[in-house]
């Protein structure tokens, strides 16, 4: 049977942290030999907020070097930048064509990125969550493994593959979110009302996947808890929750379990209970990130090698859709001009 496509894709703005690996990169690496995965460097979303140009490559080799350190298997799975493959912004036009200004006006994380970046409100940033879409649609994603937060730009991604498909036939499947149930919505370490965001300038908010072990320690020691010596998952406590969370997700377990393991125990146990099963999940990765971004013309040549793959299929779809809106269809014979 033709295995189904997974697809998602991370910016490469700020530093990739716990929150990126335990809502997504864990959950592709999972799946991906039941599927037929692509994994795009998503750097053309990236740049909605200004990036500086001398070090954005860099960061853009560190961004897949550590997906791959993560597990991410280039031998098996697409992992392409997407500025390589031209089709995502041909289908991004395409798709803004069927998508009302009404709809991304309600995206609650345009409202919130607008509200932050007030002084440079430009259309991208309206724009994003139907680039978004076209990555997903161009490869005929049926399952996007993502965080929480990303929940509604996939029910927008839904609704304008269908309305695209009820108007012009079944053109694209339409995708699922995988929103994993532990690890979905990691929180900031000083401020657990808020999500741990790549791209927070406080350090002591994140844990970022390549911060240290000492530093690790450190930041979980200071992050923020409660009132009372509760160690459970509750609305008044968000900061032990958010502990808890995360050594779930790291350990494989519920929180319901860690509850109970941790009854009559203080704040300092769990702390550096949550630190100890950090730190051990960081080091390998660390370890294989360190040889991974040391060859940057294998690195290179990986991305060119997925962008030679993504192409195809990322061509096949646009010239389906070009023919579903009736264009005139490109020929394969140049003869003489008319
Ligand atoms: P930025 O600060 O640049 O907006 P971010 O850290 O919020 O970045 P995204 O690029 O929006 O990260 O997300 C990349 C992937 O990681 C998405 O699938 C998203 O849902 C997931 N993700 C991001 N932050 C968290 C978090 N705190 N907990 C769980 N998953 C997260
Ligand atoms: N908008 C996403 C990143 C992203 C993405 C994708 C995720 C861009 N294209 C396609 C999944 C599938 C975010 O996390 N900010």
């Amino acid at each position: 049977m033709k295995k189904q496509t997974l697809l998602s894709g991370i910016a490469p703005s700020g530093r990739l942290t716990l929150g990126n690996y335990l809502g997504a990169i864990r959950n592709w690496v999972a799946r991906q030999d039941q599927y037929k995965c692509f994994f795009p460097l998503v750097d053309l979303h990236a740049v909605t907020v200004r990036q500086d140009p001398t070090t954005f490559a860099d960061r853009c080799r560190d961004f897949v070097a550590l997906y791959l350190a993560c597990g991410v298997n280039p031998q098996t799975s697409v992992v392409f930048a997407q500025s390589h493959v031209a089709e995502h912004c041909e289908l991004a036009w395409i798709l803004q064509c069927y998508t009302q200004v009404g709809e991304l006006n309600r995206m609650t994380q345009y409202k919130d990125k607008s509200r932050r970046n007030k002084g440079d409100m430009n259309a991208g940033l309206f724009s994003y969550p139907v680039l978004m879409a076209a990555d997903i649609v161009l490869y005929k994603a049926d399952l996007v493994p993502v965080g929480e937060d990303q929940r509604q730009h996939l029910e927008l991604t839904r609704d304008v593959a269908g309305r695209f498909n009820g108007l012009f036939g079944d053109v694209f499947p339409i995708p699922e979110a995988y929103i994993p149930d532990s690890g979905a919505r990691v929180m900031s370490l000083q401020d657990p009302t808020k999500k741990m965001s790549k791209s927070d300038t406080v350090a002591a908010n994140v844990i970022a996947l390549l911060d240290d072990p000492t530093d690790v320690a450190r930041k979980i020691k200071r992050c923020v808890t409660d009132s009372g010596n509760e160690i459970v998952v509750r609305e008044d406590k968000p900061g032990v929750s958010n502990l808890l969370n995360i050594l779930a997700a790291v350990t494989e377990t519920t929180t319901a379990a860690l509850e109970n393991e941790y009854v009559g125990q203080g704040y300092g146990r769990l702390k550096s209970d949550v630190a100890d099963a950090v730190i051990a999940l960081l080091e390998p990765i660390q370890a294989r990130f360190s040889d991974l971004r040391s060859d940057e013309l294998a690195l290179d040549a990986m991305l060119a090698a997925g962008a030679l793959e993504a192409g195809k299929t990322a061509r096949r779809t646009v010239q389906e859709v070009h023919g579903a809106l009736g264009f005139i269809p490109k020929s394969s014979r140049v003869g003489p001009r008319a």
